[in-house]
């Protein structure tokens, strides 16, 4: 038995287990002894279809995902494929786990794919409030005493010229004094999803007494934790393109194959990174602290900030250490966003409960070159270059028109992704 198993093991739904976070997640747990519940519709799969979009690292299917996990491990994952849009699947799923927690991944969480046009932003909308919506009157009346841990974003905040706290501000105005959910103003339909989203449980912690987490978090960086390590069919996605991919992943791909890094205008833009063991870490301590009933707890959850400028630097002196010169290019910014801008974003809480951050170190970001250049034979050069989503929505037509004309079948072979 593994040292750090828990005896007295949770039942935990992990909703979006297929998704980059959620796979190693339902592992984590499974690993620490909890009783997981994998649940996902598999839209991400289709998503990523639509777009002729695909993960670097073949990524097994969740049932060969579960099995391998029980032969390697002896543990057992329950895998779920349900909706959470449908509220009959999501009630179902709570009166029959009764789960102590539920950790909510399951959203569309691409900024681009929610600028495509109309039909991407309602659907994203969509998507994520009813989504959670549908949660939280499950929650309500099935299992009240649960503790919701919700992923929102930090980039609910956008840049504010102030300093940004972890949820809440207090506030003085005209003489009178208050704590008020921090102001924001995102920079997508994607972004507004989630704080529609916070708003929604923020209210249901009052009306109901719902206990609730919500994880402002960072952009992940990385591929291993200790249990996606255990086996190639147990890996977690890593996305380059430039609907899915972050710029780190993409600087980090751009590098492997020689291709200029795109950095998006100036390159001040400036954003909270996290490892993703430290997400794991972090997932872990919401668990065991849970939220009192009727408190929404606000965490903001990343470790260090960067500028986008910053991260092509340290990509193309990690290049420089191998004797390779990298070139950065500043391309237009697709995006409507502030390139220079004052940006100090508290992260306390998560380092108060215990955590003990992984910071981005040359070797981890060298070992991500080495993995991409490991399947160099797999990145499409044409999914690296400068999308043609913008945030004004001038050339998204031809978006439309490229991955109209490409499947993930066209790109590799589906036996590689499933196998
Ligand atoms: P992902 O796209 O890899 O995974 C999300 C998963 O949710 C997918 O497998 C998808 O199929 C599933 N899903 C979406 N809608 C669903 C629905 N209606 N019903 C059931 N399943 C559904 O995303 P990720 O990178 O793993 O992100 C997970 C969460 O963390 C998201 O909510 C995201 O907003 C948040 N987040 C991610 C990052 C990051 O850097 N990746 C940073 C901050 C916050
Ligand atoms: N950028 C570049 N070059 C690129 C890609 C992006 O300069 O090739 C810039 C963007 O313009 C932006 C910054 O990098 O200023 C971050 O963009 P990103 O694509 O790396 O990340 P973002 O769109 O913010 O979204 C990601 C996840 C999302 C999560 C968010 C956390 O996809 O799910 O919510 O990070 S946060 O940024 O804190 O909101």
């Amino acid at each position: 038995m593994d040292e750090r198993t828990r005896a007295d093991g949770l039942t935990v739904l992990v909703l979006g287990a297929d998704g980059y976070i959620g796979w190693p997640t339902a592992m984590h747990l499974s690993r620490l002894g909890h009783r997981v519940v994998a649940v996902d519709n598999l839209s991400r799969r289709k998503w990523d279809r639509e777009g002729g979009t695909y993960s670097l690292l073949p990524i097994a299917t969740m049932a060969r995902r579960v099995s391998r996990w029980r032969q390697v491990t002896g543990r057992e994952i329950i895998w779920r494929r349900a909706d959470l849009r449908q509220f009959e699947a999501v009630d179902a799923l709570l009166a029959e786990f009764r789960p102590a927690a539920v950790i909510h991944f399951a959203e569309q969480r691409s900024a681009p794919f929610s600028m495509v046009d109309r039909a991407h932003a309602v659907m994203t909308q969509v998507n994520n409030l009813v989504g959670t919506l549908n949660l939280l009157f499950a929650i309500r009346d099935r299992v009240p005493d649960c503790h919701l841990i919700k992923l929102g974003t930090m980039g609910e905040y956008g840049t504010p010229n102030i300093d940004i706290e972890e949820g809440y501000l207090d506030i003085e105005h005209n003489g009178r004094r208050d704590r008020l959910p921090f102001p924001k103003v995102p920079g997508s339909f994607y972004h507004l999803s989630k704080v529609h989203d916070s708003h929604n449980i923020h209210f249901a912690t009052r009306a109901w007494g719902v206990r609730a987490t919500d994880l402002n978090q960072g952009v992940v960086y990385g591929v291993d934790t200790e249990e996606t390590a255990l086996h190639p069919q147990l890996s977690t996605r890593f996305d380059f393109d430039s609907i899915w991919g972050t710029a780190l992943n993409r600087f980090c791909a751009q590098a492997a194959v020689g291709e200029p890094l795109t950095v998006y205008g100036k390159g001040g833009q400036t954003r909270g990174f996290l490892d993703i063991r430290d997400t794991m870490a972090c997932i872990e301590l919401a668990l065991d602290n849970p939220a009192e009933r009727g408190e929404c707890r606000v965490f903001n959850q990343f470790t260090e900030q960067f500028s986008v400028l910053q991260l092509a630097e340290l990509v193309a002196e990690v290049r420089r250490q191998h004797g390779l010169e990298t070139e950065i290019a500043h391309l237009p910014n697709p995006r409507v966003e502030q390139e220079e801008h004052y940006y100090n974003a508290k992260h306390q809480h998560l380092l108060d409960l215990g955590l003990q951050p992984h910071y981005l170190a040359a070797t981890l970001l060298d070992s991500l070159i080495q993995m991409v250049e490991g399947h160099r034979d797999r990145v499409d050069k044409v999914l690296l270059q400068l999308p043609s989503v913008t945030w004004k929505g001038g050339g998204n037509e031809v978006w439309r028109r490229y991955s109209q004309g490409r499947t993930l079948e066209a790109v590799e072979p589906k036996e590689r992704v499933t196998a």
